[in-house]
């Protein structure tokens, strides 16, 4: 029963499992089905009301429109009683609203689960992460937008035809991101501003880039979670790379997730340290997959042998069929996909890669002598798309 209910929890995507753990409900759910035990099932859902009839309209005194619902939902989560069905529509709210405030979704998400604080708690926890409060420009925009995810239909990306200035991704960059399903924007932070990034980096792994014999700390993964810092946070807001998202949603109306980074180490002793090397997707396969895009900024010069990132270019262009033709037990992300010919994305430190989430990718083993560093950024519409089922 309760891997039914970790099977049923949906999911936002985002990077691989694991690294980005990028749907509240799916950490929660991970958390819950370990500790909690007095609720029911049917059906592998769990039945419980959302009681606590706090609606999206009631701030408290941040003023930020649904924080006190996204509050109150996850401590009913923690204890069960929260009917995941009766929010569905929400998951979107509540990542964009997560991302918005610049906590990313992991961090409030393990803070609520373990602390279970009272509302006010919540909000000076807030304050104390995100180093002050949210200035009134951000919180008119949080609001502006819970209004218009609640109020307005949810559009359907990408939007065609939308007039985008100053375009970074050229007419021969568009049609390779339509046919491809990626596309790398070269340069698209200066030198200057990946050096700082990768240097926080090494930084906070307490690591030096000059020494290799520092870089085998076990008790660092191929994931970095250093989240805000302000080397990161100037590159999530890169004019080029914000462009370029711009360019492949159509929209200029995007938010910036807060995401964590990487280090690809090379292979030591015969270790692969390469992280997700495996091909896989970290979108739901249930259909229609909405559209949706993620991106890395690489931090160092990456060569192919040096743990590049890989995908299997069109792929966007016939999962559906691909999925279709498949029997009805066999599980799409069990099977070979190394077959459906994954190629290495190469660039250097500055060079952003977007793909589309329908592509399987994964990264390569790191067979060269120094680390692959990235940075994960994704902005994305707030109606965008989510399945309301993972498969
Ligand atoms: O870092 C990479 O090359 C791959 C990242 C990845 O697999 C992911 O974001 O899900």
């Amino acid at each position: 029963m309760e891997l039914d209910v970790f099977l049923n929890t949906p999911f936002i995507d985002s990077n691989y499992l694991v690294n980005q753990l990028c749907y509240f409900g799916f950490i929660m759910s991970m958390l819950h089905a370990t500790t909690a035990k007095n609720y029911d099932y049917l059906g592998g859902y769990v039945i419980a009301k959302f009681e606590s009839g706090i609606s999206s309209m009631e701030a408290g005194e941040l003023g930020v429109l649904h924080l006190r619902r996204y509050w109150a939902k996850r401590l009913l989560e923690v204890e069960g009683r929260l009917d995941q069905e009766s929010v569905r529509d929400e998951y979107g709210l509540d990542f964009t609203l997560m991302q918005g405030l610049g906590l990313g979704i992991v961090e409030p998400s393990e803070y609520l689960f373990q602390q279970r604080p009272d509302y006010d708690a919540f909000e000076r926890w807030i304050v104390q992460k995100l180093g002050g409060v949210p200035d009134y420009a951000l919180v008119d925009r949080l609001n502006k937008m819970v209004m218009r995810y609640l109020e307005q239909p949810h559009r359907s990306y990408p939007i065609e035809g939308e007039d985008i200035q100053e375009p970074v991704l050229s007419a021969a960059d568009m049609a390779f991101w339509q046919e491809n399903g990626y596309v790398v924007l070269r340069n698209a932070v200066s030198a200057e501003d990946c050096r700082e990034a990768e240097l926080a980096i090494w930084d906070f792994l307490g690591m030096d880039r000059q020494n290799p014999d520092s870089w085998y700390d076990r008790s660092h993964s191929f994931w970095v979670s250093l989240l805000r810092h302000q080397a990161l946070d100037k590159n999530r807001a890169a004019p080029r790379i914000r462009k370029a998202f711009e360019q492949v949603w159509g929209t200029g109306d995007l938010w910036a997730t807060v995401d964590r980074s990487s280090l690809n180490r090379p292979e030591r002793g015969g270790i692969d340290m390469s992280g997700p090397s495996r091909l896989h997707w970290d979108v739901s396969l249930a259909l229609p997959m909405p559209f949706g895009v993620q991106g890395l900024l690489y931090l160092s010069d990456t060569s192919a042998e040096q743990g590049a990132f890989r995908c299997v270019p069109g792929f966007h262009r016939r999962i559906e069929q691909w999925l279709g033709e498949l029997a009805p037990e066999q599980n799409p992300r069990e099977q070979d996909l190394e077959s459906l010919g994954p190629v290495s994305v190469t660039g250097s430190a500055g060079d952003f890669v977007l793909w589309h989430h329908a592509l399987p990718h994964g990264s390569n083993r790191n067979l060269a002598h120094y680390p692959r560093v990235v940075q994960y950024i994704k902005l994305f519409p707030h109606d965008y798309g989510i399945h309301p089922t993972w498969k």
